[in-house]
């Protein structure tokens, strides 16, 4: 799994990741994007207090890999857990959950805390989820050092979900997607993004995507999944799209590009999915037909991609993807 180092057009626009967690397309695949052989990489009851790990945030840290896990409890309520990995697959997850403290130091306690994402702005790590307010917001927390974890104020009122900053400021603003939804297992959603000068107060909302196109694959709701990927072409934002069938929803994974300096812009958006539930560890489940990507590892000089989604609400598994290859299809099998 060393990584290979290319000649390839550079057009992930990032720091160097040799490390990134990598496979190579399996010989008989012609898939653009394809799992991780020796997925899930967590299993079922994978710490005391935890029933299942999986939507979970990964970054690269020192010199390995830190993540802010979802939790699930046995009484049913999920919180975030830290982690700590070498090699990206293998992770030590820590047994109690994240404690965050308010701006003046006094412990802040949370009822659940759910889907988190992970992004660094500069040298600060953000972690925005889904938080109960009451009802479903966006939190929005930062640590310098995972050690002392500083809870904002929440970004969005509720009822919002899936909310994801982007790694740098545009046009001298902080860029946040989220899915205004209902309190409930919501039969709606488009992605918007809303703008910040100082990270508490946002405003100037725009579009970026609705539910639909033509599939049904992403025509109930649509939802952003790991921090946008720079690239020279643009932003390139994993999502999920949800259909509905007489079993209940179905998550699938897609993928847009958005413009650099206008965001609420799409380039392109991805007429099928490029995952979708088929292995037993995604179609059965505590919630079966489920992939749900939260964090994406990029490689600049190798245009690798490692995308880390949660698979049935029970586990963390892994898959892979070359930016110069999604690039051009999507450029070909673009919905706009
Ligand atoms: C969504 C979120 C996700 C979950 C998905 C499928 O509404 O709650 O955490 O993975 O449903 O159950």
């Amino acid at each position: 799994m060393a990584a290979k180092r290319s000649s390839k057009k550079k057009l992930i626009i990032g720091s160097s990741l040799p490390q990134i967690p990598w496979q190579d397309r399996p010989d008989n695949s012609s898939d653009i994007v394809w799992r991780h052989a020796a997925n899930p990489i967590t299993d079922w009851n994978p710490i005391p207090c935890g029933a299942r790990i999986f939507n979970s945030a990964v970054l690269p840290y020192r010199d390995g890999f830190i993540g802010v896990m979802r939790v699930d409890y046995r009484n049913g309520l999920p919180h975030l857990h830290l982690a700590q990995s070498r090699d990206g697959y293998d992770w030590r997850v820590d047994h109690k959950k994240i404690v965050w403290q308010d701006e003046s130091g006094k412990t802040v306690v949370n009822k659940s805390a759910y889907d988190p994402r992970l992004c660094r702005i500069g040298n600060t790590y953000y972690i925005t989820w889904c938080d109960y307010f009451p009802g479903p917001s966006i939190g929005l927390a930062r640590t310098k050092d995972f050690k002392t974890f500083v809870k904002m104020e929440n970004a969005l009122m509720p009822f919002n979900r899936n909310g994801v900053l982007f790694p740098r400021k545009i046009n001298g603003e902080y860029v946040l997607l989220s899915r205004p939804s209902d309190s409930g297992h919501t039969a709606f959603g488009d992605i918007i993004l809303s703008h910040s000068r100082d990270l508490t107060y946002w405003g100037k909302h725009r579009l970026v995507m609705r539910a639909g196109g033509s599939g049904w694959w992403q025509g109930v709701k649509i939802g952003a999944g790991p921090v946008p990927i720079e690239t020279t072409e643009g932003w390139l934002l994993f999502y999920h799209g949800v259909t509905n069938t007489c079993n209940g929803f179905v998550y699938s994974m897609g993928a847009t590009l958005l413009d650099l300096d206008h965001p609420e812009k799409v380039i392109y958006r991805t007429r099928d999915y490029l995952l979708t539930p088929e292995k037993p560890y995604e179609t059965v489940g505590y919630v079966p037909n489920v992939v749900f990507p939260c964090a994406a590892l990029a490689d600049p000089d190798t245009n690798r991609i490692a995308i880390y989604y949660g698979a049935a609400d029970t586990y963390t598994a892994l898959a892979y993807t070359q930016a110069d290859e999604l690039l051009e299809y999507l450029c070909k099998n673009s919905e706009v």
